[in-house]
């Protein structure tokens, strides 16, 4: 299987640790989103939305969006598991995963998208280009500290974040946590859950994926 990968990106870095814990091998296949390749002829013909990550599968199926992605790799090969061991793991798995992606790294691509010098005009990702709105950036910034402290009282009490075990929950909160500390967004001094739940994750080999 080939993954369409780019290195610095946040959602394909889920992807790949995600493997990376099941010791999956996939063939990377670079797409340089700095200097739009991801909007050429090429890869538009690959995925029309112009975002990595992509699963290609060896018949030539193409698998689009992360959640869609890891899902399919869980069901495949199923050890260990990493969005929940039962019916209710699952539910919290994918809720925290969720709640993540829509408070955590949503708020997070507003603060980068509307701020960044190089993504004037693409403020948001895909083929039409958006105006930056300088205000959003800093609504980001804020929203993404309050979903620390959100973080924060979950991890009070809880190993990972949806529970007792490592899951994509963790992973997802694991790359939002090292984007947001890349554009200067630390944790709260007082998160102690946060740090001590940090620690142990990125230690993890696959968190170098
Ligand atoms: N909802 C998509 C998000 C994918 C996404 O936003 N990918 C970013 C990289 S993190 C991208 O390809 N950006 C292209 C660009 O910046 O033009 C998913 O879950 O896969």
């Amino acid at each position: 299987m080939k993954l369409y990968d780019c290195a610095t990106a946040p959602s394909p870095r889920r992807v790949r640790i995600f493997a990376a814990e099941k010791g999956i091998q996939l063939d990377m296949v670079a797409i340089d989103l700095a200097n739009g390749e991801q909007f050429g002829d090429a890869f538009r013909a690959i995925n029309p939305d112009c975002v990595v990550p992509v699963l290609e599968l060896d018949d030539g199926t193409r698998i689009t969006e992360v959640l869609a992605i890891c899902q399919y790799l869980e069901e495949l090969n199923p050890e260990p598991p990493l969005i929940g061991r039962t019916p209710e793991e699952r539910a919290a798995a994918v809720a925290w995963f969720t709640k993540i992606e829509q408070q955590g790294l949503l708020a997070m691509r507003d603060a980068f998208r509307n701020s960044a010098k190089g993504l004037k005009g693409h403020a948001l990702t895909g083929p039409v280009g958006y105006e930056q709105i300088p205000e959003l950036a800093e609504r980001g910034r804020h929203c993404v500290r309050g979903f620390f402290e959100r973080l924060e009282q979950q991890l009070d009490g809880n190993e990972f974040v949806a529970g007792a075990y490592y899951s994509i929950a963790d992973i997802t909160a694991l790359v939002l946590t090292d984007f947001a500390a890349w554009t200067k967004i630390e944790l709260p001094d007082d998160s102690v859950n946060l740090r001590r739940w940090y620690e142990k994750v990125s230690s993890r080999p696959s968190a170098k994926a």
